[in-house]
């Protein structure tokens, strides 16, 4: 039997069944009812990041109730939230109850992971190959991939040689008993980002011997204050969703927290500190975004806002050099993504716990029983945690072998004859929108390169949206094939690369400005987001459709059956 025979075949196939892929899905389905819409999904289950990142104290930092599908009005009024900011397993039970409401694992092919795509130019199709051998045929693609998917670990010598027992969080072990898997254990946790944040506060509280949290960068860090929900406040903020919708609408980044319109400098000293201590004692990112606008583009604002949550910080522990060690000293507050946390620093007060600052001794290589330094010392482990991130926002795109129109690579390193031919060269992406890539016709992305990132429900539902009414227009027309012109990825790349100017967290190595020194190729900063902020950007989307979507081009098939 060809392969021709055995191969399935979609209108539109998505790829992934996280937050964005099972939107996709539900809204695709309702709109083309008599098209083939099918998921293909790597894990054994829905959810995505809330699947796969289990490790503990793993919860959401934006609010739980901007959290849920807008369009799911019954489950609305159904649905009732723990807390202010779910855990992991909460955000995850709610996905995987909208799947079951809406019946769609009908839909999802599980345990089938994407090794190969290949544009078919004869037939305007993909051919998508997975790990077991299975072609999927799809006139459309919508990659529901995720930009935090791929983990990746440190590139630490020796670090096979470990012989105790070692994981990524986010690959963290089914029914890994917590208790029994750590009490009277030496634990090491590499990486303090906003996982390692989550996870070392979680391990802390266990009976373990030991915890040893190897930081190679200090991270700025607030209280996330974090309170249960009653079922009265449920009930009031069932009937206040409109307004909370609308209000995350109106945001620079979708969530429901907006900057102070005035400039730091503008005010007096007395003024600054109110607004300061105002927002230091809300719940979430209020202390991230709600402060004065200045603050992330003026680097004495940033300087003045960044002492002041040095001095909370240095308040929260007992030992001075200890404090020191946790304060930033390279960028300041808000130019990278600021986790959110429940008594993290308080954890350096516990004696069993032990800061190894990288900066003053860096990691040598691991061995069978633990971590050396370069002050020679042997850090021994039981268990050695790596929270070390991800191959981000490229990631999950480089996971897959790619050939475009005319055969082309995705991503290449152009120091390699093939990847100078890449449609994305040096992991830097061009695209339109951040929804379409050249070379890639047919492809759409959610939550992709250039798109606002934020409160990731809210972005999620706008581009699904906008590539619904893009798929409309094909069907109603009768193409099958859609890619943008040059000059409109161009175009957009360049305004992508301006808006982000001036912005204090560009100058930063972080996963979102595309450095990550444990990928190969990854090593100069790129603009992974759009910094410009999620109004304009629909407006910019709005204004495409309206003018007949302006950048794209589309072509019918001569016979343009179907596949
Ligand atoms: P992040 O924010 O990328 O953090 C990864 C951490 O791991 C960070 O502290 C890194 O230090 C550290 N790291 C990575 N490689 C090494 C090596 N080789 N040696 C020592 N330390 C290392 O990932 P998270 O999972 O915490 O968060 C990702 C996003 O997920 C988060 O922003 C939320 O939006 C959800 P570095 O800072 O690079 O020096």
């Amino acid at each position: 039997m060809s392969s021709i025979d055995t191969e399935q075949k979609y209108d539109i196939l998505i790829i992934g069944a996280g937050l964005s892929g099972v939107c996709a899905l539900y809204n695709f389905r309702k709109r083309f009812p008599t098209w083939r819409v099918g998921v293909l999904e790597g894990a054994d289950n829905v959810g995505g990041t809330w699947y796969c990142n289990r490790y503990p104290g793993a919860r959401v930092d934006t609010e739980s109730l901007s959290y849920a599908y807008s369009w799911d009005k019954d489950l609305l009024n159904e649905w009732s939230w723990k807390d202010t900011f779910s855990t992991q397993d909460d955000v995850l039970r709610y996905i995987q109850h909208v799947c079951a409401k809406h019946d769609l694992n009908k839909d999802i092919q599980f345990n089938t992971r994407v090794k190969t795509g290949r544009w078919q130019e004869k037939n305007n199709t993909w051919l998508f190959c997975d790990e077991k051998g299975t072609f999927h045929r799809t006139r459309f693609f919508v990659s529901c991939m995720g930009f935090l998917s791929t983990p990746t670990l440190p590139a630490i010598p020796d670090i096979e040689k470990f012989e105790g027992e070692a994981f990524h969080t986010s690959r963290w072990p089914k029914n890994f008993d917590m208790t029994r898997g750590l009490a009277g254990k030496r634990v090491g946790v590499i990486g303090t980002g906003a996982t390692g944040i989550q996870t070392i506060t979680a391990v802390s509280k266990e009976p373990v011997k030991s915890l040893s949290v190897f930081q190679r960068t200090a991270n700025w860090s607030a209280p996330l204050r974090n309170e249960p929900i009653s079922p009265q406040q449920m009930d009031q903020h069932r009937r206040d969703y409109d307004k909370l919708f609308k209000l995350c609408a109106e945001t620079p980044t979708c969530f429901m927290h907006q900057a102070d319109p005035r400039k730091s400098l503008e005010v007096s000293a007395e003024e600054r500190q109110a607004l300061w201590e105002e927002i230091y004692a809300k719940p979430g990112f209020a202390k991230w975004l709600g402060t004065f606008s200045d603050t992330y583009s003026n680097r004495e604002a940033n300087k003045l806002y960044s002492e002041f949550m040095a001095s909370k910080i240095r308040a929260r522990i007992h030992d001075p050099k200890v404090a020191d060690s946790l304060i930033p000293k390279n960028h300041g507050f808000g130019t990278r993504r600021v986790p959110l946390e429940s008594g993290y620093f308080e954890v350096y007060n516990q004696p069993n716990v032990h800061l190894v600052d990288l900066q003053k001794t860096p990691i040598e290589r691991v061995t069978k029983n633990g971590i050396i330094t370069n002050d020679g010392k042997t850090h021994e482990l039981d268990v050695l945690i790596y929270a070390t991130g991800f191959d981000a926002i490229t990631g999950a795109f480089n996971s897959v072998d790619w050939q475009g129109k005319d055969g082309r690579p995705l991503i290449g390193s152009s120091d390699t004859e093939e990847g100078k031919n890449a449609i994305w060269a040096d992991h830097r992406p061009r695209t339109y929108l951040g929804m379409t890539a050249c070379s890639m016709p047919n492809m759409f992305m959610v939550l992709g390169p250039h798109q606002p990132f934020g409160n990731a429900p809210r972005t999620i539902e706008h581009a699904v949206e906008v590539i619904s009414e893009l798929l409309q227009h094909c069907k109603d027309n009768n193409f099958s094939y859609v890619e943008p012109t040059s000059e409109a990825v161009e175009a957009w790349t360049d305004h992508v690369v301006e808006c982000s100017k001036g912005a204090l967290s560009n100058e930063i190595d972080s996963w979102m400005t595309g450095v990550n020194k444990n990928v190969k190729g990854k090593t100069v900063r790129s603009v992974a987001r759009y910094a410009g902020n999620a109004v304009e950007y629909r407006r910019r989307c709005a204004e495409s459709r309206a003018a007949g979507w302006k950048g794209l081009a589309f072509a019918q098939l001569s016979t343009n059956a179907r596949l």
